[in-house]
């Protein structure tokens, strides 16, 4: 069968035009889950065309209509904010296609199969993994099959119903190493900055404020096959324009040996690759494991999260404050810490402005004394979350609020996360402004300290200083002559 597999961007309304934004302005690497799943999909024989909507940097569906007229099934991947955009794709298909059925994938569907199915005129879902039921799904439609027979499928009956089929064992690390490697042979050159590869899926960790979709379940790869599979993405790897590789595992270096063989086998085989992935500031602690990166790793990100214990307590990372600054010494001995980004989150639901300020002390100083790049990062109301999903049972949040851009912007979304009054915002800023003069920047030119006011904020408060005469009820009152 003919299948179309289309990869919607992250949107939002600029300049009056609707414009990729954040990750999806950058175009770090190619969705690697809807590239894969074209491999697996055409190593089955079916035919299959990529509309890589994120590539392209628009929405614009019409250049390809010819080629979803002719298609048999249509699958839509999304993440939660970029839902808006995967919604408008759906509507524009159904404007000229009001029969191809179309199936939903991705973390978004996987956690409102019901809802997308309920709102949209999309046909099918089908939750966690694609692997092994979206090829499932295209035989069972081509023969004419029983769709009750296709595991993590959920779909509506003609009169509406909407039934969900129980998923199918995850995928065992012996099934990923037999998975095809995707192909980015078909990338316009000069898009992306680099070619995202696997080597592990999921986390062995539940980290409050974390979306990932497969938490305390770990499946790697042995480094020998990672690596025969890096070698032939590498080969593509010019497609890009700053050649890198990216590991989109969750976290590398969860089984820190493992990610040291890794590197050592990329030595072995004399690999020459500029390596982006994510590592915990713990794994960081051994020094075989940093010896062993250090001349792969480009740039990698630390989830640091919170600068004192109490929050990395509740945060659930298992680290403390001591462990990052170890972490970030090393890296400076080793001469990787311009290349590491120290990411922490600012205003968890349960911080007050004097727990952000430590946050914000502690990192700028991690900086000062070891050269680490920090990312002082608002708190995000994004599904999937242990937080978000208190926030669900208490019905102050519902899925239903991520279906129009403009996510950054929403000021019911951030203020439901980040507790602190804007004027205490404006003054956080106003602190990391005074305590960093001189904006110094990395070899890529990126700020040593990256921050803002968030957008949800800064769009909607203007920074009223302390100052700001009394107005509202007070001059309703004064006006009365009521004092
Ligand atoms: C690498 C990565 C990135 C990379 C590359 C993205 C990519 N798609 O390859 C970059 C940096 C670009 C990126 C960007 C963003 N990311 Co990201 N990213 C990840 C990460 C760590 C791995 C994704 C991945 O490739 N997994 C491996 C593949 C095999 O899995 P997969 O993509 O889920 O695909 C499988 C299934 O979902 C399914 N499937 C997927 N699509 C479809 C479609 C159909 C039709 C079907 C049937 C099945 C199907 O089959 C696939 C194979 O099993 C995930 C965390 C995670 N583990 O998922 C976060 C994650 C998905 N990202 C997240 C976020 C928030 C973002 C950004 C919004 C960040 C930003 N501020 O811009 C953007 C959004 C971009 C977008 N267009 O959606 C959140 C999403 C939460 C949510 N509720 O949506 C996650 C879960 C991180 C987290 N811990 O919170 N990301
Ligand atoms: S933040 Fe990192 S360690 Fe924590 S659950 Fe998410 S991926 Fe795992």
């Amino acid at each position: 069968m003919r299948v179309s597999l289309i990869v919607p961007p992250l949107m939002d309304v600029k300049d009056g035009m609707l414009s990729p934004v954040s990750m999806d302005a950058i175009r770090t690497c190619p969705s690697y889950g809807v590239y894969l799943l074209a491999a697996i999909l055409r190593e089955k024989g079916h035919e299959v065309i990529i509309i890589d909507l994120i590539a392209q940097g628009s929405k614009e569906l019409s250049f390809h209509a010819g080629l979803i007229l002719s298609s048999h099934l249509v699958s839509i991947s999304a993440s939660s904010l970029a839902w808006p955009t995967a919604r408008k794709c759906i509507e524009e298909i159904r404007s000229f296609h009001p029969g191809i059925p179309i199936v939903l994938g991705g973390i978004h569907a996987t956690m409102f199969d019901y809802y997308l199915l309920g709102t949209t005129r999309a046909d099918y879902c089908i939750r966690g993994e694609g692997d092994i039921a979206l090829p499932l799904l295209c035989d069972t439609l081509e023969r004419g099959g029983n769709l009750r027979q296709v595991g993590n499928l959920t779909y509506k009956l003609p009169d509406g119903t909407i039934k969900r089929n129980p998923c199918l064992p995850p995928v065992t690390p012996e099934q990923m190493a037999a998975l095809p490697v995707p192909d980015y042979g078909c990338l316009h050159p000069g898009v992306y900055t680099g070619l995202g590869i696997e080597s592990s899926r999921g986390c062995a960790f539940d980290c409050v404020f974390c979306a990932t979709t497969h938490r305390k379940t770990w499946r790697r790869l042995a480094p020998p096959v990672f690596t025969d599979r890096v070698e032939v993405v590498l080969e593509k790897v010019d497609l890009t324009t700053h050649g890198l590789l990216q590991i989109i595992d969750d976290e590398f270096s969860l089984d820190v040996k493992r990610a040291t063989a890794v590197f050592k086998e990329f030595a072995k085989r004399e690999i020459r690759a500029k390596v982006v992935f994510d590592s915990r500031a713990n794994d960081l602690l051994d020094e075989d494991y940093l010896a062993a990166a250090q001349p792969y790793a480009h740039q990698f990100l630390v989830g640091a999260e919170c600068g004192y214990d109490r929050g990395l307590k509740r945060v659930g990372k298992g680290t403390t404050v001591a462990k990052l600054i170890r972490a970030a010494g090393l890296l400076n001995r080793y001469g990787m810490a311009e290349r590491a980004d120290f990411s922490f989150i600012l205003g968890l639901p349960w911080e007050t402005k004097e727990e952000v300020l430590k946050t914000v002390d502690f990192a700028i100083n991690l900086y000062r004394d070891h050269g680490v790049r920090v990312l002082l990062q608002w708190y995000c109301q994004i599904p999937g979350s242990r937080l978000w999903d208190e926030q669900r049972e208490r019905e102050i949040l519902h899925e239903s609020l991520y279906d129009d851009f403009g996510f950054f912007r929403n000021n019911y979304l951030f203020r439901t996360g980040v507790g602190l009054k804007p004027s205490e915002i404006y003054q956080v800023q106003a602190h990391i402004d005074q305590a960093v003069t001189h904006r110094e920047k990395n070899i890529n030119g990126m700020d040593m300290i990256q921050s803002g006011v968030p957008e949800a904020i800064s769009t909607r408060y203007p920074d009223i200083p302390d100052t700001y005469p009394v107005s509202g009820l007070s001059n309703l009152r004064s006006a009365a002559g009521i004092h």
